[in-house]
């Protein structure tokens, strides 16, 4: 519908889930994971197929770390809406709905979200008060225990990649690492949106060391950006993090690879530069629809390994 082709300020967002679990209670619970640092609530959508057994697999994601990735909050919501939608309609939600929980986080940084629509649209980081600093923000993004604050991040509170003060300082980094700490036995996959430049990244950014599984990741996110580039007519680049695009610590997708989720990605969409965050809603269509083939492909092969 057209609701899922326009952006949504984080108050109609709130609502949305909160009409989302009601209208689908059999499938959609709603989970309080912490707070942001203007003490907005942290929900995470917890779906699930109609099956007669609990599965012990499941899958996250997230969206909205960065404030201004506009289209990554949209994917979330038209990821939900497909999946209602879609469930005993199309293989391989299905399939993917009958064999993991999928958890979902629309927005991580909501307060950053909220100022891009009041204040400042090119903002990225949170918006929590640094000590001894006028500038206000973390960038969430190299706030985990992942090499934190080395080279790719900034320890200037005035920077659009201040690391914080130290590794979790952040209360919706806290949030997201406590929830994944005490769900690591059942998350194998683990899955960020951003925005922009096309591409799909798994581990390492935070450094240039191979992982033990790169060879099975590359090829599947290569196997992901030949679907899109067949069925969408559009390129994505592929690799490790830090060959891909540039060294960057602190990340949550090499976080979550080093708590054990061994499938562990970045997703960067649309576009590649013409609009940058400035993505028109005219192209959330098929910007979401390359990212949900994507988000296919990668779940699928998760459920035959694991
Ligand atoms: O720099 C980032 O955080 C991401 N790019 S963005 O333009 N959306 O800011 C890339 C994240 C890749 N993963 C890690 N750096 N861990
Ligand atoms: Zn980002």
């Amino acid at each position: 519908g057209v609701f899922y082709e326009r952006y949504h300020s984080l108050e109609d967002i709130y609502y949305w889930i909160n009409k989302t679990s009601r209208e689908h209670s059999d499938m959609v619970k709603v989970i309080l994971i912490g707070s942001s640092s203007e003490k907005r609530p942290l929900y995470v959508l917890k779906l699930s197929g109609k099956r007669e057994e609990e599965v012990n697999r499941a899958m996250w994601m997230d969206c909205g770390i960065h404030a201004r990735e506009w289209i990554a909050p949209a994917f979330c919501m038209w990821f939900v809406n497909y999946a209602l939608a879609f469930y005993n309609q199309n293989t391989e939600i299905t399939e993917m709905l009958n064999k993991m929980d999928i958890y979902i986080l629309t927005v991580m940084n909501p307060d950053g979200y909220k100022y891009t629509w009041t204040t400042d649209r090119m903002w990225r980081k949170n918006r929590s008060e640094n000590k001894d600093s006028y500038c206000a923000g973390v960038d969430l993004n190299r706030n985990f225990d992942a090499n934190w604050c080395t080279k790719g991040a900034s320890d200037d509170p005035c920077d659009p990649t201040y690391c914080g003060q130290f590794p979790e300082s952040e209360p919706e980094t806290q949030a997201v690492a406590k929830f994944l700490r005490s769900h690591k036995d059942t998350v194998k996959l683990y899955l960020s949106i951003h925005s922009y430049s096309q591409m799909l990244l798994f581990p390492y950014s935070c450094s240039y060391n191979e992982i033990p599984n790169h060879n099975e990741l590359f090829e599947l996110v290569k196997e992901a950006s030949t679907k899109i580039r067949r069925y969408y007519r559009n390129n994505y680049k592929y690799g490790s993090g830090a060959k891909t695009i540039y060294l960057a610590p602190g990340g949550s997708d090499d976080w979550a690879y080093d708590l054990g989720i061994k499938y562990s990605f970045t997703f960067e969409l649309q576009d590649r530069g013409q609009y940058g965050f400035l993505l028109p809603p005219s192209f959330i269509p098929q910007a979401c629809n390359e990212a949900l083939l994507a988000a296919k492909v990668i779940a699928l092969h998760v459920i035959n390994k694991t």
